[in-house]
């Protein structure tokens, strides 16, 4: 006959046999920490991630380059997996920001689209790799605004008072302002940024706000009848209002190539290999561009994708797709650039 004693002695042993394998279990299971572009992924794809590697992925989320490059330069130590656009990793690499990819690790390189692999920003794809690529333009409300929207000059008419909405961010929208007055989208000509201040001020008096993440949704709510933004943005909620179109103005803008890339100071860089490989699987990746509706460069995705979709990226006319610009990085000129910024927004 066992005693009280021993009986629960029995009982506490095989207690801690059940439940350590859960408690090491949560313990040591090994953490990723991903910082994105705001809307950027499905819902599906970081529990998925988590279940097949065992990993806990802590996700963050920011809405500009420079806000990235601040929270990095800040010695924010904790990411794994980034997403810079193309002039940022030129900047990123610059400042020896960036690890160099083990590509051993991320065999599916290969269904990458060659023509987006191999960039100035990036040459032989070091240290980055395409995630998204897109373009920036007007999303607007065709029950709202009547007259066809051509032109960046909607964005500054008087007639709008209150409805316009611009990009909160250096490059794209003093880019843009540069574009309509007939410059470069990456000029450094100080009289030139000298007139797109002017112009950009001038238009303070006449914008609701600027905004870098939900511009959509204040079209979506007629909060907003012209929003600056981009492509993917204003395609996800033309789904729901069709009322709701995009557009590249006539006089050009800027197109992008977003990547995933992996910080110098990441904590967890095997699982950052194979969290970036894993987005680069065909079914991941058009899952996650069927939802974002930004555009693959995924070659092996393409036929996955929603017909919509796929046609926007086959018919992106030549006449259009002529007068768009990346974003370059500027080195020192990005001073003047910042300064000009600066002035505009608190004017
Ligand atoms: N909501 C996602 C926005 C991603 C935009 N990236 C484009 C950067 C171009 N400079």
């Amino acid at each position: 006959m066992k005693t009280r004693l021993e009986l629960m002695k029995i009982l506490g042993i095989a207690l801690l046999i059940v439940v350590m394998p859960f408690v090491a279990y949560t313990v040591e299971k090994p953490v990723l920490n991903v910082y994105n572009w705001d809307d950027y992924i499905d819902e599906e794809t970081i529990p998925e991630f988590e279940e097949k590697f065992g990993v806990k992925v802590n996700y963050d989320v920011y809405d500009s380059n420079e806000s990235l490059l601040a929270k990095l330069q800040a010695g924010a130590s904790g990411f794994d997996v980034i997403f810079p656009s193309d002039y940022m990793v030129n900047i990123m690499i610059q400042l020896d920001l960036l690890e160099p990819l083990d590509k051993t690790q991320i065999p599916n390189i290969a269904n990458l689209d060659p023509a987006l692999l191999d960039q100035p920003f990036d040459p032989g794809n070091k240290y980055s790799l395409p995630y998204t690529w897109g373009t920036a333009g007007i999303g607007y409300r065709a029950d709202k605004v009547t007259e066809p929207v051509e032109s960046w000059s909607v964005m500054f008419d008087p007639k709008y008072e209150g409805r316009i909405v611009m990009l909160d961010d250096v490059r794209e929208t003093l880019g843009a302002a540069l574009k309509y007055l007939g410059f470069s989208f990456n000029s450094t000509n100080p009289e030139e940024l000298a007139k797109a201040k002017e112009l950009l001020i001038q238009q303070k008096s006449i914008i609701k706000a600027y905004v870098s993440a939900q511009g959509e949704q204040m079209l979506l709510s007629s909060d907003a009848w012209l929003v600056h933004n981009w492509i993917g943005d204003i395609y996800r909620v033309a789904a729901e209002d069709p009322n709701i179109k995009y557009v590249i103005p006539k006089e050009g803008s800027s197109k992008f190539i977003d990547t995933c890339a992996i910080p110098k100071t990441a904590q967890n860089k095997e699982f950052a290999h194979q969290f970036i490989n894993f987005l680069l699987e065909a079914e991941v990746d058009a899952r996650i561009h069927n939802r974002i509706q930004y555009l693959t460069a995924n070659k092996a995705a393409m036929p996955l994708l929603d017909e919509a979709l796929r046609n926007t990226m086959e018919n992106m006319s030549a006449e259009i797709a002529e007068k768009l610009e990346y974003i370059e990085e500027l080195g020192r000129d990005t001073r003047l650039w910042d300064k000009t910024w600066t002035e505009i927004k608190a004017h």
